[in-house]
């Protein structure tokens, strides 16, 4: 599957406050990027805070990274120490833990000892998804979005005439109490007609009775979990070993250690 890189260049915002400050014009912030690893910008998931800096002093110069929340608090605060001249792009991780607006903040300060600042700062702003309202693609197996074509059974649904068995869960079947509202439940979720991202299970690739097991989506909601959080369904622990998705928090909640 080929993971689209996206890249966000944020606004560039001189703060007049600190650019009074500044008596020299031999450091320039040029760029400031945040990249996600993996393509989305979502809480939980480690970003690549760029930096690109001209300088043409001879002496290192220390850059400073802070990222607030929308509440002002500090989330993430990172510096370095670097010595060159010319055109450099430096980066530093950052992992948001939440959904939300973030404010990103350079600033290039002569050295911690000597906090003088030697570039306007430059800041941006950074919007953050929670990870539940993120349909998303994970592993190299099979992904791919299609419209749901049959509601089979709670647990099987068939999308562009493939028939998915979703992984990690397990409804009632013909006969057995709660069958009935099992698959209402899904039919409701994920309608015939609509359109479902299907993600297969890399750890189990060899399918099930022929079916592609696999976590489906529809719409900002994810079926297997739905299925599990409701009550509609029981976790199948005894595939957690194999499943991709044994790690991820709604498996855990359910039972996948
Ligand atoms: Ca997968
Ligand atoms: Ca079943």
């Amino acid at each position: 599957m080929l993971k689209a890189l996206f890249l966000v260049a944020l606004a560039l915002v001189p703060i007049p406050a600190l650019a009074q400050t500044v008596d020299n014009d031999d450091v320039t912030i040029n760029k400031l990027l945040v990249v996600p690893q993996g393509g989305q910008f979502e809480a939980g998931r480690q970003m690549s805070i760029q930096v690109d800096i001209t300088s043409s002093r001879q002496d290192s110069i220390l850059y400073i990274v802070q990222v607030k929340d929308q509440d002002g608090y500090t989330d993430y605060l990172g510096w370095e120490e670097v010595s060159f001249t010319g055109q450099r792009s430096f980066e530093l991780p950052w992992t948001p833990q939440k959904e939300g607006r973030y404010i990103i903040q350079v600033f290039v300060w002569d050295g911690l000892s000597t906090p003088k600042p030697l570039s306007k700062a430059s800041a941006g702003f950074l919007d953050v998804a929670g990870v539940s309202s993120v349909a998303r693609c994970v592993g190299a197996a099979v992904c791919f979005s299609g419209t749901v074509t049959r509601i089979t059974d709670g647990d099987t649904i068939r999308v562009n005439n493939i028939a998915i068995r979703l992984a990690l869960v397990n409804t009632p079947e013909r006969g057995e109490p709660g069958y009935k509202e099992a698959t209402d439940f899904t039919a409701a979720l994920c309608p015939v007609g609509s359109t479902a991202l299907v993600d297969e299970d890399d750890g189990q690739q060899a399918g099930s009775y022929g079916r592609m097991v696999a976590k489906v989506f529809c719409g900002d909601k994810m079926l297997n979990a739905e299925l599990l959080e409701s009550g509609h369904a029981v976790a199948s622990t005894n595939f957690c070993d194999e499943s991709e998705f044994a790690s991820e928090p709604w498996a855990h909640k359910y039972g996948c250690r």
